[in-house]
């Protein structure tokens, strides 16, 4: 049996959060994203032990929680529910979405990872709100990357997944916004060209936003 999607509004802009390519915490990345008008964040954290991941997302999901906004734990299921953040976003090689979805229940955001059409069909048939299209473009932020698969991948996937909710991911830049949306993206996750330099974070959101209208 095909468990239905609980289907949420994605935001436009879909921030991640990374430590090591912002050099802040995920609390102030979470903070300045969530006052520069984001909708959604992500906080995503490779290099950290359990403890820490752990306090610095409690520390993350307070902070947006000040604007309002969810936050979304990437990888880690135990994390999303013990901190009661908004939902979970997983790869191909983490816990299986249904697992997920039996653990965190029909409210929380389900997120998954796809890189190829055959994933994708078979992503759209899980409980997941949304599904992950990448890298689009050349990544130098994501360790070992799958290959780059284009725009127009994109607008194949988009063709072969009707309405389902497509975030595209990787090297998505202010300048390339526009044309990921033309070619089929409902979201766009970001990380590099949006939290590299935290002090610009709200300048940087806003010329994204102006990309997108
Ligand atoms: N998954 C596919 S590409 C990527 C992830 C997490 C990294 C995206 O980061 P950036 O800096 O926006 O290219
Ligand atoms: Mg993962």
């Amino acid at each position: 049996m095909t468990v239905p999607a609980v289907r949420f509004e994605l935001p436009k802009i879909y921030p991640i959060t990374d430590r090591l390519i912002s050099g802040v915490s995920h609390a102030e990345q979470a903070a300045l994203l969530a006052a520069a008008g984001a909708g959604l964040i992500q906080v995503r954290e490779k290099h950290l032990s359990s403890r820490g991941f752990f306090d610095e997302a409690k520390a993350a999901i307070a902070a947006a929680a000040e604007y309002g906004v969810p936050v979304i734990i990437n990888d880690r299921v135990d994390l999303a529910m013990m901190l009661g953040a908004a939902g979970v976003h997983l790869g191909q090689e983490d816990v299986e979405p249904i697992a997920a979805r039996r653990v965190l229940g029909e409210n929380a955001v389900i997120g998954y990872s796809t890189h190829n059409i055959e994933q994708a069909l078979a992503a759209i048939k899980m409980p997941v709100d949304y599904i992950a299209f990448g890298p689009i473009f050349p990544t130098s932020t994501k360790e070992n990357p799958d290959p780059t698969v284009g725009l127009e991948n994109l607008s194949e996937i988009r063709k072969a997944i009707g309405d389902f909710p497509l975030v595209a991911i990787g090297g998505i830049t202010r300048e390339k916004a526009s044309d990921v949306f033309t070619a089929g993206a409902d979201s766009i996750a970001v990380i590099s060209d949006l939290i590299s330099d935290p002090f610009s974070i709200e300048e940087r959101f806003a010329q994204f936003t102006v990309k997108i209208c």
